[in-house]
């Protein structure tokens, strides 16, 4: 079979489409040497944003994928398509809302291009934990339960460690990383400049920069270089 296009990626963007970004800023982020751009939000995501930021995106060759938060904003012409499961949300953002959505849309979906992500949000205080009723108060062994799950019961293929807003514990994204044994394991929260790019880079495969590239665009940039100095 044939790899997956995100497993050689160690370093994302991700845009929001429901949040404003200039042309000039679009393009440095395009252009910067990230290996992806991920389109996806907590709020406020729909169709034609969706759509819109696609194709502001396809300006540039870098490769483009939707994490699909919600059937009705799902938009075909993704170069990839992640579909998040909440592995420590509610019941609804675990399975619920991804079953209605394919039995919506099961027969559209371009399977060789989609993948489940695993996700567990870690930040209690973020828009994500709040939709999903997440719980982010988690003892070792309780993260070690989920990461065995995701990587070993379910077989998941993607890992996806979510501190959105707050940069997270290093320690125990490295821990995550040593029970891995298939997943990639993906980073995001609160990266917003190259030395916290280069630790979360120590462990996730792939690295993930969010609102920087809103807050902070030059050291949002800055983080690819980072990212990519520490190859495995
Ligand atoms: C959000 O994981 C991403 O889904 C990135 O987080 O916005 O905090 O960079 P930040």
């Amino acid at each position: 079979m044939k790899p997956a296009i995100y497993e050689n990626w160690r370093h994302a963007f991700k845009l929001d489409p429901d949040k404003e970004l200039s042309d000039e800023a679009l393009e440095a982020v395009c252009t910067s040497g990230t290996d992806a751009v991920i389109v996806g939000g907590s709020s406020g995501v729909t169709y034609d944003n969706t759509n819109e930021l696609l194709s502001r995106i396809r300006r540039y060759p870098v490769p483009c994928a939707l994490e699909a938060s919600s059937g009705e904003a799902a938009v075909p012409g993704f170069d990839y398509y992640f579909i998040p499961l909440v592995l420590n949300g509610e019941a609804e953002w675990l399975v619920r809302r991804q079953l209605e959505a394919l039995r919506l849309y099961g027969v559209f979906i371009p399977w060789e291009q989609t993948a489940a992500e695993g996700y567990v949000i870690l930040n209690g205080a973020s828009e994500a934990a709040r939709r999903t009723g997440a719980e982010t108060e988690l003892d070792a062994e309780q993260i070690e339960a989920i990461v065995r799950m995701a990587d070993r019961l379910m077989r998941l293929p993607i890992l996806y460690i979510e501190y959105s807003g707050v940069f997270g514990d290093m320690e125990r994204l490295g821990r995550i990383r040593e029970l891995l044994t298939g997943a990639r394991l993906f980073y995001g929260g609160g990266i917003d400049g190259p030395e916290k790019a280069r630790a979360a880079a120590a462990w996730a495969h792939t690295v993930i920069v969010g609102n920087a590239v809103y807050d902070k665009l030059n050291e949002a940039l800055s983080t690819v270089a980072a990212v990519k100095e520490n190859i495995d």
